[in-house]
């Protein structure tokens, strides 16, 4: 969403594209890569403060609240521990990021990468650049079974540029979000949301990445703990589809019918 109080600059290498959707304020034509490697030289000075403590302020109002039961407030309980401060983390779309943005503590600066403008598919091929770009840290992607399986085969791009990623996959058989949307509207009318039961080991393991499999609380911390010991690609499949959650803190049952 363009918002008319900020200055828009629009960057193609096809003049004709320039302010073709929005006038900019500034059109420049120019190759991406000489256009962001430019862009490294320019000074930002910006004031964000107090954005920062209205953001500050309504996540740790968030964090007080009580966390659900479900495999996913645990798997981020687990990596507030575990995880290597310095790790890198890569966020598909998806409701599964209820949990990621409410409770997974970020501890540094320059940690986070995620699609504001919210594209599914995103979280794997981004692991990768992010590895690719700083090999001695430890990049971990989260995403659903529903976009990871947009980008899923990039696990064979990881493998051949040994640029190892750990993949943790929410595996809910539903694009969750959209099933959420349909049951708080039009309860009992789920339609087209429902994804199948696929071995995401099995499939990792196709493309000579390591799979994994999680199926209980008790078994992720094992899992995690060997998938950062390894130098290879490993994706963990955590199946949650029994649990029945459907955001943070909400099942199925809790959104069916709240917006008739
Ligand atoms: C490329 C793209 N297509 C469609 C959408 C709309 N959309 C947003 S979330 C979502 C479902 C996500 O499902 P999944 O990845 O399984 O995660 P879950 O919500 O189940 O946790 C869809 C279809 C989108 N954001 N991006």
């Amino acid at each position: 969403m363009l918002h008319w109080d900020q200055t828009l600059i629009h960057i193609d290498i096809d003049e004709s594209t320039i302010g073709k959707v929005y006038p900019p304020d500034l059109g420049i034509v120019s190759h991406a890569v000489n256009a962001l490697q430019a862009f490294t030289d320019v000074v930002v000075e910006r004031d964000w403060s107090d954005w920062q403590k209205v953001c500050r302020k309504s996540h740790s109002e968030l964090m007080a609240v009580e966390k659900d039961d479900s495999i996913y407030s645990h798997v981020m309980e687990t990596l507030n521990e575990e995880l290597d401060p310095n790790a890198v983390i890569t966020c598909d779309a998806g409701n599964f990021a209820t949990w990621l943005h409410n409770q997974l503590v970020i501890k540094d600066s320059h940690l986070f990468l995620g699609p504001t403008n919210g594209a599914m598919g995103y979280g794997i091929p981004s692991a990768i650049g992010a590895k690719i770009a700083e090999p001695h840290r430890t990049v971990v992607s989260f995403n659903g079974d529903g976009g990871g399986m947009m980008t899923i085969q990039e696990i064979e791009t990881s493998v051949r540029h040994k640029a190892p990623i750990i993949i943790l996959l929410f595996d809910n058989q539903n694009y969750g979000t959209i099933r959420m949307h349909q049951e708080m509207y039009y309860p009992d009318k789920v339609i087209g949301t429902a994804l199948g039961e696929v071995d995401f080991a099995k499939v990792a393991e196709g493309m000579g990445a390591i799979g994994m499999e999680v199926k209980s609380k008790d078994e992720f911390l094992p899992a995690f703990q060997k998938a950062i010991q390894q130098d290879r690609t490993v994706l963990i499949d955590i199946k949650c589809f029994e649990e029945n959650y459907v955001a943070n803190r909400k099942t199925y049952e809790d959104v069916k019918g709240s917006k008739v």
